[in-house]
């Protein structure tokens, strides 16, 4: 009940300030209250479910039991009502708060399958990334382009705030993706449990060791997308940001071939070294 009342309270404070998505990187702000500014179709689902599906419904619920109370409170009190009733039954209540309740939930579910299933089946992708976790940080692998892989680990404190960065959620190393490409995310672990998630784009995946699960997603414009590892996984688990950067094709080109570039060179040098031999 309470958590019911606060909730519809924040909706009510986001709204009137327009507090929710005025963040230039996609990124927790100081007292926001409301979700991050979506970046990707699901995103906007998720968003619309909860702004316009699910709240709605939550203040209307709240308000309806709070004055159902207030006028029990008044119209029963014991010195306005001297003998109460006796009765335990009353069959007509009893099939309505059966039948509306389910008929709240059948309302909730027309919008919520739909929006499962978006997230479940993954659209025809235009390049697959694989998101490894170990305690504690991410690394990732872009198979299809020449198996660049990449390990990122947080930013220290100094770095990032002499780099004007978001400390505990950049790293060293980013994730980088084409803008408009639909991303086949691969997440995996090799130790223990760990989530591999970012906000703005409404993903979260659990990394489960020796297993491979798969989610997807389609950033609709450039920029820095922040999460965090959201499944409690030891002692660092503070400490294993994850650092998406959205940029034009061609600078996704660039970057590919820079990464590709430093991954040949060094095998060059040996094969070099081997024949002189
Ligand atoms: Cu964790």
């Amino acid at each position: 009940m309470m958590n019911r009342i606060f909730s519809a309270l924040i909706l009510a404070c986001s709204a009137v300030a327009g507090l929710s998505g005025t963040a230039m990187a996609a990124q927790p702000e100081p007292w926001q209250l409301g979700l991050q500014e979506s970046a990707t179709p699901v995103m906007t689902d998720l968003v619309f479910m909860h702004d316009w599906v699910l709240m709605p419904i939550i203040t209307i619920i709240t308000i309806f039991v709070l004055a159902l109370l207030v006028w029990v409170m008044f119209q029963y009190h014991s010195g306005r009502n001297k003998t109460p009733a006796k009765f335990t039954h009353n069959l007509s209540v009893e099939i309505a708060w059966t039948l509306i309740p389910v008929a709240i939930l059948v309302l909730i579910s027309a919008f919520s399958f739909p929006l499962l299933y978006k997230q479940d089946r993954i659209p025809e992708a235009d390049m697959t990334i694989k998101a490894i976790a170990s305690s504690w940080f991410w690394s990732y692998e872009y198979p299809d382009h020449g198996d660049i892989s990449l390990t990122a680990l947080l930013l220290p404190e100094e770095e990032a705030r002499s780099e004007n960065k978001p400390w505990l959620l950049a790293t060293d190393e980013n994730v980088v993706v084409p803008v408009g490409a639909v991303v086949r995310v691969q997440v995996t672990s090799t130790d223990v449990i760990h989530s591999w998630t970012v906000p703005a784009f409404g993903i979260k995946m659990d990394a489960i060791p020796g297993r491979l699960n798969e989610t997807w997603f389609k950033a609709e414009r450039e920029g820095m997308f922040y999460g965090q590892c959201s499944e409690l996984c030891g002692k660092d688990h503070a400490y294993m940001p994850i650092a998406v950067e959205v940029v034009s094709q061609e600078k996704f080109d660039e970057w590919v071939n820079t990464q590709t570039a430093s991954i040949e060179s060094p095998v060059q040098e040996t094969d070099l070294a081997l024949r002189a031999e």
